[in-house]
């Protein structure tokens, strides 16, 4: 059995090949990924987080343990991929603008693409105005969004009303997610739903595109 707590201290420690070894062998042994991303790789983020706010960890440290995780993340995926089932319906996700964290979408994107979503991965940065072209563009009946930063969040609530202005406010849904966010918050500002991790937003993601 592989040591799955070197995992959690490869990521924090930023050891990108190390993270990617065990990841590898972990998947060879048919340990289960959300296993890995739940109980050990988050984990490691999150304790990134507190040794940053804490002022023990600055951005070189938080971006090598960022990239240790997108590496060992991307071995994952293609996993997630082949568990996949039939198709759903069509996700246009992004983070919001002027917000550079991927981590949680990348996640959620790959989540949702292993449940049979077919997924448009708009990257970081994304401007409400292009949430909305990509729905005109894909026919898609969702547009996630996910935000780190508290002063990004606001970007959700000028993408919802570029999607009234445009007059497709009831043709779409509008999922959210990333730390800063709270039911409470996505629904005073419009959105269809809130979710806390990628597994329930796949659940979200579900129930959006029958109701
Ligand atoms: C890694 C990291 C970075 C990396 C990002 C690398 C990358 N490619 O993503 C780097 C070093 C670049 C970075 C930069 C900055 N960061 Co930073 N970062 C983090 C850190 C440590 C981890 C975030 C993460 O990846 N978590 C792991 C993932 C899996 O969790 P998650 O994103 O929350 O996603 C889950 C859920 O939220 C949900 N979810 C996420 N998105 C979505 C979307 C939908 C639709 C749904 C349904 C669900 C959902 O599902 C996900 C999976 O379960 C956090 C601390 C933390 N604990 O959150 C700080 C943090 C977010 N960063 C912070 C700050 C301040 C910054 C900087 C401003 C620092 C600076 N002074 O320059 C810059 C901003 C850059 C920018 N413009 O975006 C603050 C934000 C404070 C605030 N209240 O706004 C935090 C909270 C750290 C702190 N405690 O102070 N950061």
């Amino acid at each position: 059995m592989e040591n799955l707590e070197e995992l959690y201290n490869a990521i924090l420690e930023g050891r990108m090949d190390a993270a990617q070894n065990i990841t590898e062998n972990a998947l060879q042994k048919d340990i289960n990924p959300q296993l890995l991303i739940d109980d050990h790789m988050i984990p490691a983020m999150d304790e990134a987080g507190r040794r940053f706010e804490a002022g023990e960890y600055f951005i070189p440290e938080m971006m090598l343990a960022a990239r240790a995780m997108k590496a060992a993340l991307n071995l994952i995926r293609p996993v997630l991929l082949r568990e996949g089932a039939q198709y759903v319906g069509t996700v246009v996700i992004g983070t919001v603008k002027g917000d550079l964290h991927d981590i949680g979408k990348n996640l959620v994107a790959a989540m949702l693409e292993g449940s049979g979503f077919e997924v448009k991965d708009l990257g970081v940065d994304v401007a409400p105005e292009k949430f909305v072209d990509t729905v005109k563009e894909t026919g898609a009946g969702i547009i996630a969004m996910s935000a780190l930063l508290t002063t990004t969040m606001p970007s959700m609530k000028l993408t919802v009303d570029v999607l009234k202005q445009d007059g497709l406010r009831d043709k779409v849904k509008v999922m959210v997610g990333g730390a800063p966010l709270s039911p409470r918050y996505a629904e005073e500002f419009g959105a269809d739903g809130y979710s806390e991790n990628a597994a329930a937003a796949v659940n979200l993601a579900r129930k959006l595109v029958t109701a």
